[in-house]
């Protein structure tokens, strides 16, 4: 398919809470959109990267980099037919999973138009909505985290993740669980513990957790593989996971249960859909990541989060959870029973709000066809 212009834009949007977790804390989304024009159709894509180098080591510059001066010259050179052939073609660039994704997003939305059909139904998605929780930041007290709690169980949601850390791990964990004792509760460790706290970390077990995500470090298969049989809590990988072969790596070697599957850590929904493939062949739940997108990501992450395997709550919350306006036209609402609907329009499903993306845009550039 023919490509007319790609447009990046590099934005930063506020979010109404700031949110932090045991490495670092995000006050707003700085992060590199694409725009696809193609004929007729216009098509979106969103990188997961921040401006902070610490979920990953990539960034909203590297994202740029990667895309104006490997990806988009072999987009603009090429007429690509299907994700199978981008996938191809951007083979040999090393790394960068979170750019690769951004892109690979926008052609899903351009290629699912084309078809006229939903992403959710070209990735062989079902139903009409996906269940979802809330990720709850740090607070700067165990009393303060309690009320937070309270107010999005208010809302309705019924999964509740906290960011834990050293020194407030155990206490807010065991603070929110006297407070629910039957609430879904997991929790999130963001690569800051090491195998010599195990003992630390045993102590999670006593609050039926549903899971215990990435304690270890974000390249540390193998100490989590010496944890887990330590626990009776689910260990579940989150930065570890860069690709299926990473998966097939954690489970042969007994280093989780579970596996969270965030599309742009993993080089794009492709990948993110053999993850899930894997796992549902051997029984391991999935369940949808998030890393605070914009409506556009959020569209992407929730028909994903539809096929069959994503059993568990997905980190996908309400638009209003992140931003007191979102970049799309129809926010994200919280249906009751804890779900967010799936987009039904074709492609990705969502109208960006011209006005918002100029009133966020840092820095956009256009890039033509030779
Ligand atoms: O580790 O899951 C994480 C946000 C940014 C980076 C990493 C993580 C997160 C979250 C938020 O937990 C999930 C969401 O988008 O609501
Ligand atoms: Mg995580």
């Amino acid at each position: 398919m023919h490509l007319d212009q790609i447009t990046l834009y590099h934005i930063r949007m506020p979010y109404v809470v700031p949110f932090q977790t045991s490495r670092w804390v995000e006050t707003d989304r700085e992060c590199v959109l694409i725009r696809l024009r193609s004929n007729s159709l216009t098509a979106w894509g969103e990188c997961t990267a921040t401006q902070h180098c610490a979920y990953s080591y990539e960034t909203t510059k590297t994202n740029w980099h990667i895309l104006e001066d490997f990806i988009i010259p072999i987009l603009l050179a090429s007429d690509l037919e299907d994700i199978a052939s981008y996938r191809a073609a951007i083979a040999h660039l090393t790394g960068h999973p979170m750019a690769k994704a951004g892109m690979e997003m926008a052609l899903w939305d351009l290629f699912a138009q084309r078809e006229g059909v939903t992403l959710q139904r070209m990735l062989g998605g079902r139903g009409e909505r996906v269940k979802v929780g809330v990720s709850v930041g740090i607070q700067p007290t165990t009393d303060r985290l309690l009320e937070v709690v309270e107010d999005y169980l208010s809302q309705g949601y019924q999964r509740i993740k906290l960011k834990i850390k050293p020194g407030r791990d155990v206490v807010d964990t065991a603070a929110v669980r006297r407070c629910y004792p039957d609430l879904l509760l997991q929790v999130d460790g963001n690569s800051v513990y090491r195998l010599e706290d195990a003992s630390l970390l045993r102590a999670l077990d006593d609050f039926n957790l549903l899971l215990i995500e990435q304690p270890l470090g974000e390249d540390d298969i193998i100490d989590h593989a010496k944890l887990q049989p330590q626990l009776k809590t689910p260990l579940c990988l989150d930065e570890s996971i860069l690709s299926v072969t990473h998966a097939r790596w954690a489970l042969e070697l007994g280093a989780c249960r579970v596996i969270n599957i965030k599309p742009g850590r993993v080089g794009g929904m492709y990948e993110g859909r053999l993850i899930h493939n894997y796992c549902l062949e051997r029984g391991i739940p999935v369940w949808m990541g998030g890393m605070l997108e914009t409506g556009i990501g959020r569209a992407a992450n929730v028909a994903l989060a539809s096929l069959p395997g994503f059993t568990l709550p997905g980190d996908i919350s309400a638009s209003a959870r992140y931003y007191a306006e979102d970049l799309i036209e129809e926010p994200f609402t919280l249906n009751p029973d804890s779900t967010l609907s799936i987009p039904k329009v074709p492609g990705l499903g969502v109208k960006v709000r011209i006005d918002m993306l100029t009133q966020y845009t840092l820095h956009s550039q256009e890039y033509f066809p030779a």
